[in-house]
């Protein structure tokens, strides 16, 4: 990029003298030039070219004027100079990445090294101005321990243990970087889906052990609560009791059950001597 304003000079020469010799420049109308044509102290006449317009290398990356000289004699002759410009970059662009917001899902317990996404960011300069760095910006702890970004490649991988009942989300910020420091972010969200990594787990809330043998038939004898940790399906949870003992089980009404959490409660159904009761707690979507 040049700034408007800047000059070169450029002269012709003429071996004739007076109205002989160069009386006018000219060039081809075009965005960013003009001419400013000057006469010398001892005459002839030079010129300027003026930018008038700022270049940009990202639009037009060289120009060619042809610049005319005449002379003022009689028959009017003219010699032709064609000027090359080159246009040098600067870094006037920052990096742009190709979403605002990317967002990931991911199975909780992926291993580690699995590519979650990759980010990309392009910058129009060229050379350092153009070379592109990731990092991430601001990240949380919870973040930074499961996740790595490759700072050059902008791939984002997994790089922790990462469990959904811990946190089943994560959001962090990532920022491309060109070769002399100008940058640009975006957000990246990681939503993480559950796995059914939790076997069901028990409470005993309250047991009367041992039974009295006249206790009556239908008896409540305990109340034990179910709880497992995963999430929706793989959270459901009922109870069921082993045949052949003197017990009934009764599983809480699905409208008592919250997503994960059971209470089954145990009744004494006839008399009869010692009995180990096993109640197995088992997945209500499977029945397994
Ligand atoms: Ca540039
Ligand atoms: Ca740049
Ligand atoms: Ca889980
Ligand atoms: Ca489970």
């Amino acid at each position: 990029r040049y700034l408007s304003g800047s000059i070169s000079s450029v002269a012709a020469h003429d071996a004739d003298v007076g109205q002989n010799a160069i009386q006018g420049y000219s060039i081809e109308a075009n965005e960013n030039f003009r001419l400013n044509v000057i006469a010398k102290g001892g005459g002839g006449k030079y010129s300027e070219l003026v930018l008038e317009k700022e270049l940009d290398r990202e639009q037009q990356q060289e120009l060619t004027i042809v610049l005319v000289a005449t002379d003022g004699g009689t028959p009017q002759r003219s010699g032709t100079a064609v000027i090359h410009v080159t246009v040098l970059d600067a870094n006037d662009n920052a990096p742009v990445f190709s979403q605002a917001i990317y967002k990931a899902s991911l199975p909780e317990n992926s291993p580690v090294d699995t590519v979650v996404v990759t980010v990309s960011a392009t910058d129009a300069d060229e050379g350092v101005n153009g070379e592109v760095t990731y990092e991430f910006d601001h990240i949380s702890d919870e973040s930074n321990n499961v996740f790595s970004l490759d700072q050059t490649t902008g791939e984002v991988k997994v790089s922790g243990s990462i469990d959904y009942e811990e946190l089943s989300a994560y959001e962090m910020q990532i920022t491309a970087k060109d070769g002399l420091g100008l940058v640009s972010s975006c957000t990246l969200i990681i939503d993480i889906t559950d796995v059914n990594d939790n076997a069901p787990f028990t409470f005993i809330k309250s047991l009367t052990d041992p039974i009295p043998e006249d206790t009556p038939p239908g008896t409540e004898v305990g109340i034990i609560n179910v709880q497992d940790r995963d999430s929706e399906t793989n959270g459901q949870v009922r109870c069921s009791i082993q045949h052949n003992v003197p017990f009934k089980l009764y599983n809480s009404p699905i409208h008592f059950l919250t997503s994960n959490s059971c209470f089954c409660v145990i009744y004494f159904t006839h008399p009869i001597s010692i009995f180990f009761v096993h109640v197995i707690c088992i997945k209500r979507c499977t029945g397994v």
